[in-house]
């Protein structure tokens, strides 16, 4: 066997599920040809093109943020500052702010506008060892604005070493010109943008905002319908400020994951493991919003629900922009062991993703890797406003 780099003299966190916890392989080294990784285990005598001398350090997986809004124009600070003074969030999307106050910088911005406002944002994501994101559109609330979004992260994939994974996310607040027509936007996602967007592969999934200031269940369920028969995946924000039973709703979809989950009840887990529905973990808008009611992480471990953890990196509820932080957030805010927390950005993300060949060091997988200046990978966690990363490597397909 010949590898085109290989990286000797290193532990590995191979996050495999054939092994228990992180799959800690120490001595260890990973072989690299094609970008593909073709060896991952204890060191053995392999012909390489090139050599890196890890000098003990940590590999894992390169890290997986599965759930962003980090195409947008504006800011929200002003928000951030009335919510300190008592009005809520429902409040202030109520009054037309919100979603609706980035939908209108948006719009009013060029697609070179939004890579532009968009670029320092994924930089610092990938400065963290990010290899791999999730980013959704939904701050268009339009036709082609929505289209202009996902050009957008079409075009921020193509200039950055970086595997992005578009979601659409029309359905995520309704927008001003259909303020007396829900049915009107409703039916212009299902029958304009959803089967346009699967014709032009714009999208690998269709999520949606299913809460009281947002979309109904039924609304969802129309959406779902739509993706569904254009074959398109789906994923909720599910019941994070109330319960509308949304994680059952994406169960009932077999959606890849359901998002955020804060008021989510035993009978939602139960649908989700049923339907094998990866529940995502976003912290930073519990803690950005201060909210008090964490989502039922014991009801989702008793029932084998697996988790991942997301920055929701957005303007409003989670302007969040380091994973890592979102882990130790996911930790102290919602008692996430270190293990779920790294599993939950790198194999866990991966499958909110419906990607099986990133998140995982074996043989196969695409050579996304994070080297570490740690002692422990607990570090990664741990650790509060400190980046330990030593080299990212990301291999193109
Ligand atoms: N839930 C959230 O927390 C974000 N979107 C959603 O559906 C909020 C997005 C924003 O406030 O701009
Ligand atoms: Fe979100």
């Amino acid at each position: 066997m010949r590898a085109d780099h290989i990286f000797t003299n290193a532990r590995l966190a191979t996050m495999d599920a054939t092994a228990p916890g992180l799959g800690v392989i120490a001595p260890g080294m990973v072989a690299q040809a094609g970008g593909q990784i073709i060896y991952a285990g204890p060191p053995i005598a392999m012909d390489a093109s090139q050599t890196t001398d890890c000098e003990g350090r940590w590999i894992t997986p390169g890290l997986i943020d599965c759930h962003t809004h980090l195409v947008f124009a504006g800011n929200r600070a002003g928000e951030f500052a009335a919510r300190l003074n008592g009005a809520s969030y429902e409040e202030i999307a109520r009054a037309g702010g919100g979603i609706k106050a980035t939908m209108a910088a948006t719009r009013a911005a060029s697609e070179a506008d939004l890579v532009a406002a968009s670029q320092p944002r994924l930089n610092a994501l990938l400065a963290e060892g990010v290899t791999t994101v999730e980013i959704k559109s939904g701050y268009g609330l339009g036709v082609e604005s929505e289209l202009k979004l996902l050009r957008v992260i079409a075009a921020l994939g193509r200039a950055n070493k970086v595997d992005i994974s578009p979601s659409f996310l029309g359905a995520h607040a309704l927008p001003p010109e259909f303020t007396d027509n829900r049915a009107g936007y409703v039916a212009l996602l299902c029958d304009d943008l959803i089967p346009r967007i699967a014709r032009e592969k714009l999208a690998d999934a269709v999520d949606g905002f299913c809460e009281g200031i947002a979309f109904s269940p039924d609304e969802i369920a129309q959406v779902f319908e739509a993706a569904t028969a254009h074959g398109l995946r789906v994923r909720l924000h599910a019941d994070q400020l109330s319960n509308l039973h949304g994680a059952a709703l994406a169960a009932r979809f077999a959606a890849l994951s359901a998002d955020h989950l804060e008021y989510t009840d035993d009978a939602g887990a139960a649908a989700m493991a049923a339907a094998g529905t990866i529940a995502v973990l976003l912290p930073g808008a519990f803690y950005s919003l201060r909210e008090t009611q964490a989502p039922p992480v014991a009801r989702l471990r008793a029932h084998g629900v697996k988790i991942a953890v997301a920055t929701d990196l957005n303007p409003g509820t989670s302007p969040l922009n380091s994973l890592l932080l979102a882990m130790n957030m996911a930790a102290t805010q919602f008692r996430l062991t270190v293990e779920e927390c790294l599993l939950g950005t790198t194999r866990h993300a991966a499958a909110a993703l419906a990607r099986a060949d990133v998140g995982v060091l074996r043989a196969g997988a695409k050579c996304h890797l994070a080297i570490w200046n740690i002692e422990d990978p607990a570090e990664l966690v741990s650790n509060i406003g400190f980046n330990p990363l030593y080299r990212r490597i990301w291999s193109p397909a």
